[in-house]
């Protein structure tokens, strides 16, 4: 701020002028800021693909938790070499346990959250969804190599999300030759 009573008129009005441009530009900038947002925000909601493949499912937090054939984290065989395997972020663990699935059978996983949204990422993968409260998310992968991989939250969720991870153990297919004798 200048000092203005010091000023001779001149100077006075070209610090008022001054003055005037500043806040118009603040004002400028705080309205650019507010509708980027705005669009961002509705970018990711309505039309960003990572956010959830529900595939027609309804909200069912209460449902996956409860439901028998669905158990959390558990690999249930849903076809021939397919199974589904339930889960339901919840800050900050994404499984009760580490998750078994079998090499080279196509894992669909049903992905949803019990309270705010995570980013549900297997590394290694390119599984990459969002877990969003009252939606699931499917996203299918055939792991080819046995080993661990870990699901960790790319979408910061509170004070521990950088320990969110939880195992994915791919076991080794039997070799057929084996499984015939
Ligand atoms: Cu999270």
């Amino acid at each position: 701020m200048s000092d203005l009573s010091s000023m001779t008129p001149s100077e006075r009005r070209f610090y008022e002028a001054g003055e005037r441009q500043e806040r118009i530009w603040v004002f400028i900038v705080l309205i650019l800021l507010t509708v980027l947002t705005i669009i961002a925000m509705l970018y990711v909601v309505i039309d960003y693909n990572l956010v959830t493949k529900s595939g027609g499912q309804t909200p069912v937090i209460g449902q996956m938790t409860t439901d028998q054939a669905q158990p959390e984290g558990v690999a249930v065989e849903t076809g021939p070499n397919a199974y589904t395997v339930s889960l339901v972020a919840r800050m900050w663990r994404w499984a009760p346990g580490p998750i078994h699935v079998k090499q080279g059978a196509k894992i669909t996983f049903r992905v949803t959250s019990a309270d705010v949204l995570h980013g549900f990422e297997v590394q290694g993968t390119d599984i990459n969804l969002t877990a969003v409260p009252g939606e699931i998310g499917l996203v299918s992968h055939v792991f080819r190599k046995p080993g661990t991989y870990y699901i960790i939250c790319n979408e910061y969720c509170g004070l521990m999300h950088h320990a969110m991870a939880s195992p994915i153990i791919v076991d080794p297919a039997r070799p057929e030759a084996e499984a015939a004798q």
